[in-house]
């Protein structure tokens, strides 16, 4: 089997993504304080608060620490990757996006507060994203924190999010090919755990080696997590058959399983795990175990 090629360190993964996931959300909950107007930061609360399996901020202090920095350091920065992806969740879920009613179960922002306030909750976690770097970073020289700021800026904006989703916007409906998919993805999805690893590492104190690594892994896991929800949604609908009709198959949406088969989408995310892992064969093994065994749970997850 290939996916064993590369022995994994023994470390406890689940213990990891509790007890960093805990440290995410306080520092989450302190980010934003209720205060006035009210109703803008109960809605911005309301989101970033509400669940989510924190990959991308852990990510973040997990490349910071491969590379000899600490918790703390990053802790700014993993906050702002979730406000800036959660922003970009509420603006997708938007009528005049997605027209989506949950998010993360629960009843999505602008059911709850309505779209003026949705957008405007989108809006303001996003410029709070960059305004906590700036302003709650400690002990990062100024030098890592432009460069902190100009990865996140371009993360986000017409070569990042933005291009990812029109692109996805205007191929709705339409035959798209297999290379049009990958763009997609890596532009709505890849980009932002690329730029959650590559910023944790140059808050760690990086040198230009280190930070091309680390982004080339976070290019492989974050391709990896996309194939890895087209399979779950096969396999989520094939589940559901019967009941309702496969949502994947019901829809016009291109997918890893439609243009490759269900083996091959497999094997891929097999191959995606085993890239990821190769780039991170210069670090130190046992400061490397938490994003080893990042690959593997993003490849066996199952929601
Ligand atoms: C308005 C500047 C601006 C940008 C927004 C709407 C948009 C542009 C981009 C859409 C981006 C999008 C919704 C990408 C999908 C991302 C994705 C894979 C979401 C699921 O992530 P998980 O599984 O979710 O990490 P949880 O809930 O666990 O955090």
């Amino acid at each position: 089997n290939k996916t064993e090629t590369i022995p994994l360190p023994v470390f406890d993964f689940d213990d990891y993504m509790i007890r960093k996931g805990k440290q995410v959300n306080k520092a989450l909950d302190e980010s934003v304080p209720m205060q006035h107007p009210e109703k803008i930061h109960e809605s911005m609360r309301y989101s970033l608060l509400a669940g989510g399996k924190r990959v991308r901020p852990i990510l973040c202090v997990a490349a910071c620490e491969l590379v000899g920095g600490t918790e703390d350091l990053a802790m700014p920065t993993a906050c702002a990757m979730e406000m800036i992806h959660t922003m970009s969740l509420i603006h997708d879920d938007l009528p005049c996006m997605d027209n989506d009613d949950l998010r993360r179960g629960k009843p999505t922002n602008h059911k709850v507060f309505g779209e003026e306030t949705a957008v405007l909750a989108g809006d303001a976690l996003l410029s709070l994203a960059f305004e906590h770097v700036a302003a709650k970073t400690m002990n990062v020289s100024p030098e890592r924190l432009v460069q902190v700021l100009a990865e996140m800026g371009n993360s986000v904006g017409s070569q990042g999010l933005v291009a990812g989703q029109i692109v996805d916007i205007d191929s709705e409906g339409k035959k798209i090919s297999l290379s049009d998919l990958e763009y997609i993805h890596i532009h709505k999805t890849a980009r932002l755990l690329e730029a959650s690893v590559v910023c944790g590492a140059i808050v760690g104190g990086a040198d230009s080696e280190s930070i091309e690594n680390v982004r080339k892994y976070a290019r492989y896991i974050g391709l990896l997590f996309q194939v890895v929800d087209d399979i779950l949604d096969v396999t989520k609908s094939s589940e559901e058959l019967g009941k309702t009709a496969g949502k994947d198959l019901a829809t016009d949406k291109a997918t890893y399983p439609k243009l490759m088969g269900i083996d091959e989408a497999k094997k891929f995310a097999e191959k995606l795990v085993d890239q990821a892992n190769q780039q991170l064969a210069s670090f130190d093994p046992a400061k490397a175990a938490p994003l080893y065994h990042f690959a593997r749970y993003i490849a066996s997850r199952q929601n």
